[in-house]
């Protein structure tokens, strides 16, 4: 084989190295959980129905904490990824199974961006100044923080000796959990970056961020507004 052949077989070669590793790199950076659309509840009324858990108990990473949506028919999905449906008053119930992380900043600690300045936490209901000082940042499991929507709630967790704790998700409501309700309205379509700001990760990772904080599918997600 001449220089010049030789030559190109090692630019083909490479060119081709490049491209397989340019669409593995595509196809690593396009992946993204499943979007679960909204159930309906049985006035009609959109309802997201969510749970957080402290330690996920299967896949690749069994001991990271999660989000997981609930499907129309009952089943969990676990994603941070889904649909409401656009100028809607969508109702949020939060079923949270995880204990008390705290917040590094208080100012998550408080509600944000409620229909009515609302929210319910086991069946008590917050509204107005009340919602300012009730919730102790120390006490918070997880947020859902949704900067272009304005809204971020605070999730209070299940105290470290509360009995039954969940381990492996999907979580039973037998087990020790919180139960957090409230209400966000819906503009225009689009799509809206989400995230918990509490440090939930587990040791190893720098100050609690990190690894589930920074994965889509865990702590943080996309709400698509269709
Ligand atoms: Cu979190």
């Amino acid at each position: 084989m001449g220089i010049k052949a030789r030559g190109s077989l090692v630019l083909l070669i490479f060119a081709l190295l490049i491209g397989s590793f340019g669409v593995y790199v595509a196809a690593f950076a396009r992946q993204r959980p499943p979007s679960v659309a909204v159930m309906v509840g049985a006035d009609g009324a959109p309802t997201l129905v969510l749970q957080t858990v402290g330690t996920l108990g299967f896949g690749p990473k069994p001991d990271w904490p999660s989000f997981l949506v609930q499907r129309s028919d009952g089943s969990w999905e676990q994603t941070t990824v889904f649909n409401l449906p656009a100028y809607s008053t969508v109702r949020v119930k939060v079923l949270e199974y995880d204990t008390q992380t705290g917040l590094r900043n208080n100012f998550f600690g408080q509600p944000q961006g409620l229909v009515d300045d609302a929210i319910t936490v086991d069946s008590k209901t917050f509204t107005g100044s009340d919602i300012v000082t009730t919730f102790n940042p120390d006490l918070v499991a997880h947020t859902f923080t949704v900067p272009g929507l304005d809204v971020s709630v605070p999730f209070v967790g299940v105290t470290n000796d509360a009995p039954n704790q969940c381990s492996v998700a999907p979580c039973d409501e037998s087990n020790a959990h919180r139960t957090i309700e409230f209400d966000i309205k819906t503009g225009a379509p689009g799509t809206f970056r989400w995230q918990c700001f509490v440090p939930c990760a587990p040791g190893g990772f720098l100050y609690g961020n990190g690894g589930p904080m920074q994965t889509v599918g865990f702590m943080d997600g996309f709400v698509n507004v269709v």
